[in-house]
């Protein structure tokens, strides 16, 4: 029985084999990321020349760490090709819930600046529809209460997501998430616009016309979503 890892690991390679020479990429975070990151470091070590833009500061200390170069947005604000994972796959649409691993601002920011977004998991993450799970929405941290509280009115169920020691958890971008279960999504664009009209909050995990394809690793086989 081949494990989970082993089947992200399949789909970090299947993703990484897709970069070409030149490329500025968007480094995402997360497991299947990071593997998609060791994946690139070898291809590196053998003489691809590329650069990356990194959705977090771990993802950006592990770059380093493997020798991968890095990029910024003062250098492109337009990359080739972004290689992220995801919580949430909903198929036909490619629609995800991204943030559970708490980047999703800065994973959503290297999305919309990527020509292409590929999206890395195991079939675990295929859903039938949205909201399996919690949707991570970030906001901002000063009277973050206020803005749990319009959340709470607005039927989001939010529950603040704390760190190890209890203190609210805190983001690359110095923010807080809530995660929200509003209940079924029927329409996850109005879901997403309701969310970002509440005052205080940054952005949701709601990744919705940004995936460009989604490779996923199952026991049987590596295939893809999308063109
Ligand atoms: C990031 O890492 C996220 O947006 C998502 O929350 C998570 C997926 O992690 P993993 O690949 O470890 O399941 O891509």
């Amino acid at each position: 029985m081949i494990g989970q890892d082993a089947l992200k690991r399949r789909a970090a390679e299947a993703a990484v084999a897709e970069v070409e020479d030149g490329m500025v990429l968007g480094l995402g975070s997360g497991s299947t990321a990071e593997l998609a990151l060791h994946a690139l470091a070898v291809r590196v070590a053998a003489g691809l020349r590329v650069s990356g833009v990194p959705t977090s500061a771990r993802t950006a200390g592990l770059a380093r760490q493997l020798g991968v170069p890095l990029a910024d947005f003062a250098a492109h604000t337009r990359l080739d090709l972004a290689i992220d994972g995801a919580d949430e796959v909903e198929p036909v649409s490619l629609a995800l819930i991204k943030g559970r691993g708490g980047a999703l601002l800065r994973e959503k920011i290297v999305a919309a600046a990527s020509r292409r977004m590929l999206v890395v998991v195991d079939e675990s993450k295929l859903v039938h529809r949205l909201g399996r799970g919690a949707i991570p929405v970030e906001i901002v941290a000063f009277g973050w209460q206020a803005t749990f509280a319009r959340l709470e009115a607005a039927g989001m169920h939010p529950v603040l997501r704390r760190a190890t020691d209890g203190a609210p958890f805190l983001t690359d971008g110095g923010n807080h998430i809530a995660d929200c279960s509003p209940g079924q999504i029927d329409d996850a664009a109005a879901l997403d616009r309701r969310l970002r009209d509440v005052i205080g909050v940054v952005e949701t995990g709601l990744f919705l016309g940004l995936a460009w394809r989604v490779i996923v690793a199952s026991a049987k086989d590596v295939g893809w979503l999308g063109p």
